[in-house]
């Protein structure tokens, strides 16, 4: 139950589209759900486009696919090719780490731009590129290189695919383009699926003389590695004897990556941006993938029984029994003393397309209840957990796959009724996979690419102990007096995975929540 009213609830979400013309009241009010367990296959709008002159907190193509999937491989050099601006607000914010392997090769910290001006916009910028593609590689020496076009590149047609194959040609050395202009999809989802097909095509199954790895081998996909979190994972999972052969893409390196058909499972962290290739991977290698959350102690130890039974191993089952009664009760006994400050503090979530639903499991760890939460971004499935059925055609032989349509909107979503996924997990055609919606109770309210205004009246109304957000509301909540931690990029934390990470996390928190600070401020409006 919700420590909120539903009549207190209701007046809110009343209060909220009243403010709104008749026409954007009606579309919004699709995106903002009151949680009812009563209605079964309960739906809320997502994945549509941003009313315009509605502040969101969503960002484009480009930053999904530069940013988030394929930069965080740091012994590659990713070059955008556009104006500088593009590149340099995109530097370094992301809080993604990486670790030089043997080689040494370690690009993460720079910023690779083709600088587009004026000229190059009236006379084409290509060759512009592959000079940079050039000098990239007599420099650095990477793994592999990659273009990713913005906004103007589109507009004006540069053959960024066409550069690419003949740099790949001339250099020996895989070059890959990604055609992720920022203005393409209505948010950062479309460019994660792009990336999505760039790897599938060009870097997995690409190393072919490694026949096989031997063990218990998974790939980690849909984890970052923001503040650290892919190495806390792994030191659990290692210590369980579980070896991962890969990760997309948090500390990523290429040689993995060209490996990571030969893991045996997939591991789903994030399930919005990787979903693409965790369904090309089954369907031409026949990799299953399953669903885990590596935030919270005993989502983490639920994770782990989950892996252990897949591969149903009686001394692997044993070795994760044993971790987790190890880790997860020192960690239990390291969490008392700030649980004892935290119990019964309410939460707001509003982050990109999976962490509003997995850290829901760590505050409830902390005693800690979300009453608001929503995505930015995330499509119907990760609200209502009907997985869209995978939509791929994969040609087994050529590895093409067919282009990528622009991510289908909110209205081209059709999932599958209750009894229908029933069916389909029955059979093991979907794994197991689970939207926010059914992990919140009743009266709790989910808002799809909440406004500046919607977060304003909610905050007034419900007074959270603590807002989990980014960086383009953090200033506006805490001039509400209300602590917001940076559920993104961890503001200057982390790790917060695993249990080392849960543990650090109750320390940021407490030290928000629990700060004396707040009572004195007074927000500059009032
Ligand atoms: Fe996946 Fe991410 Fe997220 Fe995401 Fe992002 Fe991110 Fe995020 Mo920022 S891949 S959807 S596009 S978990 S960058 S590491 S924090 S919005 S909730
Ligand atoms: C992005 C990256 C971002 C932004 C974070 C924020 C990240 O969407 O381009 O808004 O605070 O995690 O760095 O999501």
């Amino acid at each position: 139950p919700s420590p909120i009213s539903l009549e207190e609830t209701n007046k809110s979400v009343t209060e909220i589209l009243e403010a709104y013309p008749k026409k954007v009241a009606r579309k919004r009010e699709k995106h903002i759900v009151v949680r009812d367990p009563s209605i079964s296959e309960q739906q809320i709008d997502a994945n549509a486009r941003t009313t315009p002159g509605i502040i969101t907190q969503r960002g484009c193509a480009f930053a999904g696919c530069k940013g988030v999937v394929v930069g965080p491989f740091g012994d590659c050099v990713h070059i955008v090719h556009g104006p500088i601006g593009c590149s340099y607000y995109a530097w370094m914010t992301r809080r993604n780490q990486f670790k030089p392997r043997a080689d040494g090769k370690d690009f993460l910290h720079y910023c690779f731009s083709t600088d587009l001006n004026e000229h190059d916009i009236v006379f084409g910028g290509v060759n512009k590129l592959k000079q940079a593609v050039q000098e990239a590689y007599e420099i650095f020496q990477p793994k592999s290189i990659t273009i990713h076009s913005t906004c103007p590149v589109g507009l004006i047609g540069d053959d960024i695919q066409g550069a690419a194959k003949e740099m790949t040609e001339k250099l020996g050395l895989p070059v890959l383009a990604f055609n992720c202009e920022g203005y393409k999809g209505v948010s950062q989802s479309a460019g994660h699926h792009i990336a999505n097909n760039g790897f599938f095509k060009h870097w997995i199954g690409k190393d072919t003389e490694t026949e096989e790895i031997e063990g218990f081998t998974v790939n980690l996909m849909g984890e970052y590695n923001i503040g650290g979190d892919s190495w806390e994972i792994e030191r659990v999972l290692e210590k369980c004897g579980i070896k991962v052969v890969s990760t997309f893409s948090g500390d990523g390196s290429y040689d993995d990556a060209i490996k990571a058909h030969l893991a045996k499972l997939n591991l789903v962290m994030c399930h919005r941006s990787i979903n693409y290739m965790a369904n090309m991977m089954e369907e031409k290698y026949g990799t299953p993938w399953m669903k885990v959350n590596f935030i919270g102690i005993h989502a983490f130890a639920k994770s782990l029984r989950k892996i252990a039974k897949f591969f149903d191993n009686p001394a692997l089952t044993q070795r994760v029994e044993e971790v987790i009664l190890e880790e997860l009760g020192l960690a239990e006994a390291q969490l008392t003393q700030y649980r004892k400050r935290l119990e019964g503090k309410t939460v707001f979530l509003f982050v990109g397309g999976s962490r509003a639903h997995h850290y829901q499991e760590l505050f409830a760890d902390l005693g800690m209840k979300t009453i608001v939460a929503g995505y930015e971004f995330a499509h119907r499935d990760d609200y209502e957990g009907r997985q869209a059925l995978p939509n791929i055609k994969v040609d087994a032989d050529s590895r093409n796959i067919e282009e990528l349509e622009v991510e289908p909107d909110s209205e081209r979503y059709n999932p599958p009724s209750d009894a229908e996924m029933e069916r389909l997990r029955g059979e093991n055609l979907v794994s197991d996979y689970k939207g926010m919606m059914p992990d919140m109770g009743e009266g709790t309210l989910l808002v799809d690419n909440i406004s500046h205004h919607e977060l304003d009246v909610l905050i007034q109304r419900f007074k959270p102990d603590l807002i989990g957000s980014g960086i383009k509301d953090k200033y506006v909540i805490e001039k509400f007096g209300v602590p917001c931690k940076q559920l993104h990029n961890y503001d200057y934390g982390g790790p917060f995975a695993g249990f080392r990470g849960a543990v650090n996390f109750a320390k940021d928190v407490d030290l928000r929540v629990n700060g004396p600070a707040w009572q004195y401020i007074k927000a500059p409006w009032d």
